[in-house]
């Protein structure tokens, strides 16, 4: 029997990425198919702190293996910023859009070569009477100064990957899986659950 698993995330972008990711390995089941209404208060200071939180709290909900993602983008020369704010950067009630135009404005004055970035991922994998256990991607680029491309969400217009020498959302999800923060932390947030024994 194929094990259940909660993909405890209400963003779009990530059930869509994550579900690929896990589908034909486990049984999967989003927070809509349990009606759970519960939001989580992102109070963490860290993507690490975040994503066990929200793990735990779905988690003792659904009481079956709960993950959950929290990740952002920092960029180095606003001293990381983003960062675990990166879905109210701005303010609640912006659009992914008005939120990457803000990005852009706060670098209108350097280069493409100086905005040193990197998407973050911790996914936490949280299992009834077990530690609850985090894994971590990140995946290296920069700001593009203009936005390309209308695949992927949030920043994926505005993140300049150069090995690929597109921005995200110019390569296709599977593409995107190979190289992302959310796939490598995906990846071995697989191999655990594999491994568990219910
Ligand atoms: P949940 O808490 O329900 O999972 P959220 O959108 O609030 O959803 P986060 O607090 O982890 O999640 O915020 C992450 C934000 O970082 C997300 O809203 C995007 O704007 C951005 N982000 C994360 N991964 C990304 C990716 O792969 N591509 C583009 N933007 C990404």
């Amino acid at each position: 029997m194929k094990k259940q698993i909660l993909i405890a995330t209400r963003n779009k972008g990530k059930i869509k990425e994550i579900r690929e990711l896990l589908d034909k390995k486990f049984e999967i089941f989003s927070l809509d198919d349990f009606e759970i209404k519960h939001e989580v208060e992102e109070t963490g200071t860290t993507f690490k702190e975040n994503a066990i939180k929200k793990a735990k709290e779905y988690g003792e909900i659904a009481n079956i293996i709960t993950i959950s993602d929290d990740s952002g983008l920092a960029v180095d020369i606003l001293g990381g910023e983003p960062g675990v704010y990166s879905a109210r950067y701005g303010g609640e009630g912006l659009t992914d859009e008005e939120r990457a135009d803000l990005l852009l404005s706060k670098v209108k004055n350097f280069e493409q070569k100086e905005l040193k970035a990197r998407f973050c991922c911790v996914i936490a994998v949280w299992v009834p009477n077990k530690k609850t256990k985090t894994f971590c991607g990140t995946i290296e680029g920069q700001i593009s100064t203009i936005a390309k491309g209308n695949n992927g969400f949030g920043y994926d217009p505005i993140f300049y990957y150069p090995p690929k020498g597109k921005n995200l959302a110019e390569i296709t999800l599977q593409e995107k899986q190979e190289i992302s923060h959310r796939g490598k932390a995906v990846y071995k947030a697989i191999e655990y659950i594999k491994e568990i024994n219910e």
